[in-house]
């Protein structure tokens, strides 16, 4: 038995203040480019609210005869669908926290001298894996995918595979009691069983080196007994070929120069590049550019960038839900595009592999973040290993993406030493799994040092590299006509991005532009923000909140909200409101002068 989780190595950075590179990931990268069975499809589901399953569900037994006494059976049992969370597919689970137990069948023939993993997209919010009767391991975080090894518990013929789900919050987990989304539970990712080689190419980072517009640096990681194989990198439509030999723990490193089309949104060229061993070959599809900060700015390949953006939740267009397919990802990034973006936040966990990389080939820059959300358990150090885990797997899963800019460490946390501790360490940890991309944070700690003047002062902000900013003018606070005299600075000489304003709206409601919930108050509210914001002299880009209206537990406004945070530019259904327009309008006038 494997845990996922791995020991609190930072626990000791934390009372000792040395630093070391967490732990590294068991991730198998680039799941897409191997050779895979889907499990996805009709998993029987048996909601077990008092988690009576705990006395041996695993073993998958049900009555047999007349005088068998067992109180369940996953055969007589009704089907849930994978991936999807479990609330939205029966009326009854819709606010369900609690246990879960999968079962799925599958038939296997076993290749002499192969390796088999199962691979897990993602699962809300704790899961256990059995295969055969046999734990496999445990995982902890909601949004980040893991696998197991399950080579000698595999069977040749017919398999079982059980997961005990649970979505339970606690007051140690990342996110922790109280966030603003609803708490979908489930098996919310792709399910596969990867076949691998003996000793195979497990993960590699093949990326320009920090700064360079021709330098590739990266690595190879090797997993088997035989580590010490031939590697050769190509690129063809580069005329790259490179070979390297990894060290006795099966890891290469490497640079070299290459000439290079590079990666932009305007022009999202990515390359195929192969690694392959005498045993082992993967495709990938990667981009190259560069990502710097100077000064007040954000470069790209060089040159200044303004990041047209817009906040997104990975919820479902037009069903709700859990967002999980290709489609899904069309869909919403489609919108971003229309709305004239050049930029997404990805809120507030890690999105599925499929937006990430169709954002790669949609030429999307993305701010990608993990759910250290509000108030969590700072000064446990299991609550920060935990963190750790989803950061590390999180970059391990997308970090040859050239979409991605950004790894977000936390969203609007309260200012207090043992949180500024907590989030040091995530950001220096983001450093050292990967050097090539920025570190930021959506803040919301500021300084009001007169009646028309706000200064984001948060102490983390020393941590980053580009400073995010919410701000709820003329919604939390204030009217929006305040954002003609308001003028926002930062402590810190560093790039902004406003990462979040906005405010509610109905579609279809209609009223006075004073009228809350009304589509007129949204949108003269953006009227406001926006030269409010273009006055600030270190803005490097916006993401409004948000893309699309969803589901929260939070807001319960009958006949307005019913469970739904109606901040969408969007509606759920797919309908624009006027603040849409506006934030279109206005992209545009910065497209066009060239920004
Ligand atoms: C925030 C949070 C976001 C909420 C939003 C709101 O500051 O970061 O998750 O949904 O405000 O609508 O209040």
């Amino acid at each position: 038995m494997k845990r996922c989780l791995l020991l609190p190595f930072s626990f000791l950075l934390l009372v000792g203040g040395a630093s070391a590179a967490p732990a590294p990931s068991t991730l198998i990268a680039n799941i897409g480019g191997r050779t895979t069975l889907s499990l996805n499809g009709a998993w029987r589901a048996i909601v077990d609210p008092f988690d009576n399953g705990k006395s041996g569900f695993f073993r998958n037994e049900k009555p047999r005869s007349k005088s068998d006494r067992v109180e369940y059976s996953f055969d007589a049992s009704p089907v849930l669908n994978v991936p999807g969370d479990w609330n939205t597919q029966r009326d009854q689970l819709m606010f369900y926290e609690g246990t879960v137990w999968y079962r799925r069948e599958f038939n296997y023939r076993k290749r002499e001298g192969s390796r088999a993993f199962v691979y897990f997209g993602a699962v809300n919010y704790q899961a256990t894996v059995y295969l055969n009767g046999e734990k496999l391991g445990e995982h902890e975080g909601g949004f980040t995918p893991f696998n197991f090894e399950a080579t000698s518990v595999l069977r040749d013929g017919g398999n079982f595979l059980i997961v005990a789900v649970n979505n339970v919050r606690r007051p140690d987990g990342v996110p922790a009691m109280k966030f603003d989304w609803w708490n979908y539970g489930g098996i919310t990712g792709d399910v596969s069983l990867v076949e691998v080689p003996a000793t195979f190419i497990q993960d590699y980072s093949v990326q320009l080196s920090r700064g360079s517009q021709n330098a590739i640096a990266g690595w190879v990681q090797l997993n088997g007994s035989q580590p010490a194989q031939k590697i050769t990198l190509e690129i063809p439509e580069a005329g790259v070929r490179q070979t390297f030999v990894p060290d006795a723990a099966g890891r290469a490193s490497f640079r070299f120069t290459a000439k290079l089309d590079l990666w932009s949104p305007e022009h999202p060229k990515l390359y195929d590049v192969v690694l392959s061993t005498a045993t082992d070959a993967v495709h990938d599809e990667i981009g190259f550019r560069v990502i710097e900060v100077q000064g007040t700015q954000i470069l790209l390949n060089g040159k200044p960038i303004f990041l047209r953006g817009i906040s997104m939740h990975e919820e479902a267009p037009f069903r709700g839900g859990r967002a999980f397919s290709p489609e899904d990802s069309q869909t919403l990034l489609g919108w971003a595009k229309d709305l004239g973006c050049n930029f997404v936040r990805l809120a507030h966990y890690p999105h599925s592999e499929h937006e990430i990389r169709l954002a790669d080939r949609m030429g999307l820059l993305v701010w990608s973040e993990i759910p250290v959300y509000w108030d969590i358990d700072w000064t446990n150090p299991a609550t920060l290993a935990n963190a750790e885990a989803q950061l590390r797997d999180m970059i391990a899963r997308d970090h040859n993406r050239a979409a991605v800019i950004f790894w977000s460490v936390s969203n609007e946390t309260p200012v207090k030493p043992e949180r500024l501790t907590f989030l040091t360490q995530l950001a220096q940890d983001a450093r050292v799994l990967d050097s090539t991309r920025l570190v930021t944070s959506a803040m919301n700690h500021v300084d009001n040092a007169s009646a028309d003047v706000r200064t984001l002062s948060d102490p983390l902000g020393n941590a980053l590299d580009v400073l995010g900013l919410n701000e709820y003018l003329g919604w939390y606070g204030g009217r929006p006509e305040d954002g003609d005299k308001m003028q926002w600075k930062t402590a810190l000489a560093k790039p902004l991005i406003v990462s979040e304003f906005g405010g509610g709206a109905q579609f279809g409601r209609r009223g006075d532009a004073d009228e809350i919930w009304t589509e007129e108050y949204q949108d003269n509210l953006f009227q406001h923000q926006l030269p409010m914001l273009e006055r600030i002299p270190n803005l490097a880009g916006m993401t409004p909140w948000v893309l699309m209206d969803f589901r929260s537990p939070l807001r319960m406004l009958p006949g307005v909200q019913d469970y739904h945070n109606r901040k969408g530019v969007i509606s759920d259904r797919g309908e624009r409101k006027l603040a849409f327009f506006t934030l279109q309008r206005f992209y545009k006038k910065l497209a066009d002068a060239g920004k």
